[in-house]
Formats: structure tokens, C-alpha cells, sequence
């Protein structure tokens, strides 16, 4: 069962996007949500003004439309319909080029040739949502700091509201690749692609939107194209005391592949709570037995992960911890010293039990359930 998806993405598999369908099976993890970047720094509540905005220079180093006042394209969602994995929410653009969430477009462009772009377009409500979305590419193939006209080969507006039927998209990420042409000059470009729920842009590349996401990407030199980032499949995981699960290490939508992983130079597998091994790009993490201790509580534990990356593991290497949740529980205690049932523990161990059940079994998630890769990821040409 697995070998169909995994056939119907080989074309990404080739872009070097191994294992980003993955992602189609993320639901609910608690620090992948949206967050607003510039309220956590400052501890604020979120204010009716903000938005996602672009990134790209908007002032001395371009005139692209990103801040407020030059009324830069903007999304007043961004958990509807939104771009990769994030979202940020901000109360002007962030100049320039420090959107940490601009993660959810590539552009795959030839010189004056039909080239490819790939959105990677994440919704909140697989199969209930109704609508349409649509995409919106622009890029600055004359670099003049604008989005505007053409140049002898293209337009600046290369995909224009490429419609997104959001009641077919039944996987949480899909990816859509719309074909346009390029224009001549394709390095060191700046270019910006949205996501807008139920509403079209238009050539100017601004204004106000209600859901959506707006992402910009500054020019790379050669050495920069390449991005090493790894995930932590599930994260957390969480278990039982006494009982053990595992967890994958996926590199991240763009980055180039794992070569192979060992823990970090700190980290200890194995002492009194726990044991944990590493075989292939997965780790297990046993807890121990022994580790009966009331009262009832979640216990984290750190996991530092170390990945390296590329040909032969020497292009980069990634060092963070993944999170496994030690689920104690009195339930298991024997206490002898009682020949009855209590009858208030009654219901609190069936509660408990309750509870055990519900949780995220490791495996699950991966390879029994795994409803992205029951059908083929969602891979929208036109
Ligand atoms: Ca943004
Ligand atoms: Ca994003
Ligand atoms: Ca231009």
C-alpha cells in the first residue's frame, strides 16, 4: 500500500522533497500551528490589525508593495488556507527578508522556457471545506525592484488566480504545480507567492485579503539554494510509563536528505527511565518498568537528535530534540494493603484507562492509519 503514493510523488522525490507528503498526515501538532511571531515576543494579545505580509524590500532596496502603507498584499487569516507548514501574523511587513514562515513555495524556473512552480497549500479542514482558493505568483525577472510589465520573455504576473477547488482537496498539504513561462534573467530574483481564500489578486501584487498567506523570497547566491532541516514524526510522542514508541526523522519540505542520524553529543539513551536506540532514520524510546512513581503526571524527556545531511553526511549537519511524554500513572500501582475496591477509585481507573487508550499510539500515525498515503498526494498540474 505504501508503494503507490510513494510512486506518485517519485517526480518530487527528484526535486529533493523526500518525505514532504508526510506532512499530509500532521494533524494537531501543537507547535506547528500558527503563531504570531510578533505578539509572542512581546506577550501581547492578538490586535484586530494584523496580518501576514510579504517580506521583501520595500524602501532604498526595492519598491516591491510589502509594508502597510504601500498597501502590501496582506491576510487577515491565515489558518483557513495557508502556504507550508506556518503562518506568521504581524503588525507590518517584517523588513526585510525575516518572515520566519516563508515555507510553502518553490520556484523551479528555466530561462524563457516553461518552468514549474510548486505550492505547497495546507488547509485546516481536509474534506469540509467549500470554496475556492487561489494562486498568485509574481516575480522580478528585470530586477528592477518591481513586479511590474514584462520583460522580452515574460511577464512579472507569471501565475495568475490559478484556482484551487478546496472541496476536492482532501489531504490536510497538497501540492499544486502550475507551469507559466520565465522571463530571461531567473538568478537572484525576488518573487512573492500568495494563497487567498475566495478572492483574486491582481498584476499590482497588493491589498487586503481575508484568509490567506503571502510569501516572499529574496535572491540566493548558489551556495544558499541548498537547506538542511529535519522533523520530528510524531512530536510529541507521547506513551506510557513501562511501554515504548518510536519516532521518525523526516527531512523538512525543501531540505536536501538525511544522511544518517546519531544522538546528541550530550545526550544520554540510556539511564534508570529510559532507553533509547537508534535504527535507521527512527529512533524507539523505552521507558522504563521500574519507573512506577505516583502521582499521576506527564514527564517530558529531551531527545537531542544530530543529522547529517547530503552526499556522504559532510554538507551540514542539525542538532535538536525531540519530544517524548512519559504518561505515570497510578492506575498500575498495587496496593495490597486494600482486599476492596475503594468505590471512588472505581471510576478513576476506568478514567485513567480511558485516557490510555486515547493516547497517539507512536505507530499509528505512520503506518496504520497513514490517510495521506491511502491516496496518492494530491498533485494538480495545468
Ligand atoms: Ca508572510
Ligand atoms: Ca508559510
Ligand atoms: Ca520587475
Amino acid at each position: 500500500m505504501n508503494q503507490k503514493p510513494i510512486a506518485a510523488v517519485v517526480s518530487f522525490l527528484v526535486l529533493g522533497f523526500v518525505g514532504y507528503f508526510i506532512f499530509g498526515n500532521i494533524i494537531n501538532k501543537p507547535y506547528k500551528t500558527n503563531f504570531d511571531s510578533s505578539n509572542a515576543l512581546s506577550g501581547k494579545q492578538t490586535s484586530e490589525t494584523n496580518f501576514d505580509f510579504g517580506d521583501a524590500p520595500d524602501g532604498k532596496q526595492g519598491q516591491f508593495p510589502s509594508r502597510l502603507i504601500s498597501n502590501g498584499a496582506r491576510t487577515k487569516k491565515t489558518d483557513d488556507v495557508w502556504l507550508g507548514l506556518v503562518a506568521t501574523i504581524e503588525k507590518d511587513s517584517k523588513q526585510v527578508n525575516i518572515d520566519e514562515a516563508d515555507d510553502g513555495v518553490k520556484l523551479n524556473a528555466t530561462s524563457c522556457k516553461q518552468s514549474t512552480a510548486y505550492f505547497f497549500v495546507r488547509i485546516k479542514n481536509p474534506g469540509k471545506m467549500k470554496g475556492a482558493a487561489y494562486l498568485n505568483l509574481y516575480a522580478d525577472w528585470n530586477k528592477d525592484g518591481r513586479w511590474r510589465g514584462s520583460d522580452e520573455c515574460a511577464t512579472e504576473w507569471i501565475v495568475q488566480n490559478f484556482p484551487i477547488d478546496l472541496g476536492k482537496q482532501t489531504n490536510e498539504i497538497a501540492v499544486y504545480a502550475p507551469q507559466f513561462t520565465a522571463g530571461k534573467n531567473t538568478e537572484k530574483i525576488w518573487y512573492r507567492g500568495v494563497v487567498t481564500l475566495d478572492q483574486k489578486m491582481d498584476e499590482t501584487a497588493t491589498g487586503e485579503f481575508a484568509s490567506g498567506e503571502v510569501e516572499d523570497y529574496g535572491p540566493k547566491s548558489p551556495g544558499e539554494e541548498k537547506y538542511y532541516n529535519f522533523y520530528c514524526m510524531p512530536d510529541p510522542l507521547t506513551i506510557n510509563h513501562g511501554s515504548k514508541g518510536g519516532v521518525k526523522i523526516l527531512p523538512d519540505f525543501f531540505s536536501e536528505p538525511i544522511f544518517d542520524l546519531q544522538f546528541g553529543k550530550n545526550f544520554k539513551p540510556k539511564d534508570p527511565k529510559r532507553q533509547v536506540a537508534i535504527q535507521n532514520n527512527t529512533f524507539t524510546f523505552e521507558s522504563s518498568n521500574k519507573d512506577i512513581d505516583p502521582p499521576k503526571r506527564s514527564v517530558p524527556h529531551f531527545v537531542d537528535i544530530r543529522v547529517r545531511f547530503g552526499a556522504g553526511g559532510k554538507e551540514a549537519e542539525v542538532e535538536k530534540s525531540c519530544t517524548v511524554i512519559v504518561e505515570h500513572d497510578e492506575a498500575t500501582i498495587k496496593i495490597p494493603r486494600r482486599s476492596f475496591p475503594i468505590p471512588s477509585e472505581i471510576p478513576q481507573i476506568k478514567t485513567e484507562s480511558g485516557g490510555t487508550t486515547k493516547t497517539e499510539s507512536p505507530e499509528s500515525p505512520q503506518t496504520e492509519a497513514h490517510p495521506i498515503q491511502e491516496g496518492a498526494p494530491a498533485f494538480i498540474k495545468n
